[in-house]
């Protein structure tokens, strides 16, 4: 058991609030981490809506940074004192998993979004003793300290800033690994971005980085297009634009690929419509709405697919991020503000605004 202080969300309308918790573990396969820093992502405010159905009260939080203080039963591959990003979980047994696609795990969906482990047992009790859902996508990050499934860890170097590396393990991962590992991008090729956000803005970032000559991005604020240019972006378009399939086809000729992070019906049917003959779109993200597609558009060789963590193998692609990170090609620290942890309210303000792109609280 160990005790902590989380942001505990206690009702779709409230505040969250921080309060002491008592964690349960580190069980066998577990680590427990003490937080550096971690990220605020749109999804961490799912559980506001009525789209998931994971109990409240939970403890949100999914892009972690920190440094394991234990290990459970069984831990071999992190130690005490190993600086760790934390990712998504997997089971590593499923077909998916077995070939190195962990975001397709069949057990995905339990193991990160319901709250709990995946043999049923809560982690977390709060002041009174009653159960508050945690485990959430394996981690639960906002908080001091996490218990966390090591296939979720990805072990760091000492010498990094470990307070910022958090929304490596989903935001940035998922906008990059949508360009480099789902649609895979080639040098040369045109790449539209709809939607500036952490996600539309790594995947501006990446498709920069795999040498992208013609990179579009789509968002509906004048500040984040200017951003988007200082990171990468050849060319900004309003979303909107009554016009933008034709002006993404001027500028274009037809895209090779589109990457959707709004989720919505009429900007992804405008992507769609932008890309040449044989193009590919991402959707990364939450859908708002029903997508009617015109199948013609497919027939002809289109590829619309669904993305999940940018198809990524954490352990192998954060680090690739870092490298390019070092080399000042994938400059997500521009993106991030810092934020107390106790001043959650006040990013989560902030995140929805827009005022901020990525909002990293420090417990
Ligand atoms: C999520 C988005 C909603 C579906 C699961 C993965 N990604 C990260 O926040």
């Amino acid at each position: 058991m160990t005790a902590a202080r989380a942001a505990v969300l206690r009702s779709r309308t409230l505040p969250f609030r921080v309060e002491d918790v008592t964690l349960d573990g580190p069980g066998p396969g577990e680590a427990l981490v003490r937080i550096a820093g971690t990220g605020f992502c749109p999804t961490d405010l799912l559980p506001r809506t009525d789209r998931l159905g994971v109990a409240l009260p939970l403890i949100a939080g999914h892009e972690g940074a920190g440094t394991v203080e234990a290990t459970g039963p069984g831990v071999h591959e992190v130690a005490t004192g190993d600086h760790v990003v934390m990712s998504f979980d997997s089971c590593g047994a499923c077909r998916a998993c077995l070939a190195a696609r962990p975001a397709g795990c069949a057990t995905f969906f339990p193991r990160n979004l319901s709250g709990r482990r995946t043999d049923g047992t809560g982690t977390a009790l709060d002041a009174a003793g009653r159960e508050v859902s945690a485990h959430w996508f394996g981690q639960s990050s906002f908080a001091t300290h996490a218990v966390v499934p090591v296939r979720a860890l990805v072990p760091v170097s000492r010498a990094l800033p470990l307070d910022l590396l958090g929304p490596l393990g989903c935001g940035f991962q998922t906008g990059a690994g949508a360009v480099v590992n789902s649609l895979r991008v080639q040098a040369g090729s045109s790449v539209v971005v709809a939607g500036t956000g952490a996600v539309g803005l790594a995947a501006v970032m990446a498709a920069r980085a795999v040498g992208a000559t013609v990179v579009v991005a789509v968002d509906l604020l004048p500040l984040r297009r200017k951003l988007a240019e200082e990171l990468g972006a050849t060319h900004t378009l309003d979303g909107r634009s009554d016009t933008l399939t034709e002006e993404l086809l001027e500028i274009t000729g037809g895209a090779d690929h589109a990457v959707d992070t709004t989720g919505l019906p009429s900007v992804i049917t405008s992507l769609i419509r932008s890309l040449h003959s044989e193009g590919s779109c991402g959707l990364v993200g939450v859908q708002h709405g029903d997508l009617t597609v015109d199948p013609l558009l497919l027939a002809s060789g289109r590829t619309l697919k669904g993305v999940i963590e940018g198809d990524a193998v954490p352990r192998l692609f954060v680090p690739r991020l870092i490298d390019l990170w070092q080399q000042g090609r994938f400059p997500f620290d521009r993106l991030i503000r810092r934020y107390p942890l106790d001043e959650i309210d006040r990013a989560e303000r902030d995140v929805t605004s827009g005022e901020v792109v990525k909002a990293v609280l420090i417990p």
